[in-house]
């Protein structure tokens, strides 16, 4: 009965601009279950493949030199509906039209610095979660308030 689990990344911009802590603690909070996290510098062959279903966008270049200027952290969350929930947290893709409160609306202004990443799917999560981190790179672990934070 393990719940769903969604790929985070703070991004290149959020690195440098100190928001590692500010993004990890959201989840944290909110009671969702770190069960990976690392950084590093992504090849453009990883982020190609990442971002593959953007291929034909007309920012899809720009994207890809903002997203190898500097090294990202890679997290994997799980709990109850945390596909959904984080993208929620995270904010619209453009922080224009994020809602203040959300991590997008509270620290960023243009579309190509939204400092985070979030799956939009569950599939997404899955496939996204293994394109990152390898199978003993993910943790199996219950937190000791597990059954304070579910009914
Ligand atoms: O999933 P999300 O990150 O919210 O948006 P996507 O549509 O998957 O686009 C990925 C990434 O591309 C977005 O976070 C910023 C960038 N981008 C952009 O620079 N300009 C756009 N018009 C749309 C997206
Ligand atoms: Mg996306």
């Amino acid at each position: 009965k393990r719940s769903e689990r969604t790929f985070i990344m703070v991004k290149p911009d959020g690195v440098q601009r100190g928001l590692v802590g500010e993004i990890m603690k959201r989840f944290e909070n909110r009671g969702y279950k770190l069960v990976a996290c690392k950084m590093c510098r992504p090849s453009q062959e990883h982020l190609e493949e990442h971002y593959r279903d953007l291929k034909s966008k007309p920012f899809f270049p720009g994207l890809i030199t903002y997203m190898t200027s500097g090294p990202v952290v890679c997290m994997v969350w799980e709990g109850k509906e945390v596909v959904k929930m984080g993208r929620m947290m995270l904010g619209a893709t453009n922080p224009l039209e994020s809602n203040p409160g959300t991590i997008r609306g509270d620290f960023c202004i243009d579309v190509g610095r939204n400092i985070c990443h979030g799956s939009d799917s569950v599939e997404s999560g899955k496939r996204e979660s293994s394109h990152w981190f390898k199978e003993g790179e993910i943790q199996e672990w219950k937190p000791a308030e597990f059954d304070w934070v579910y009914e």
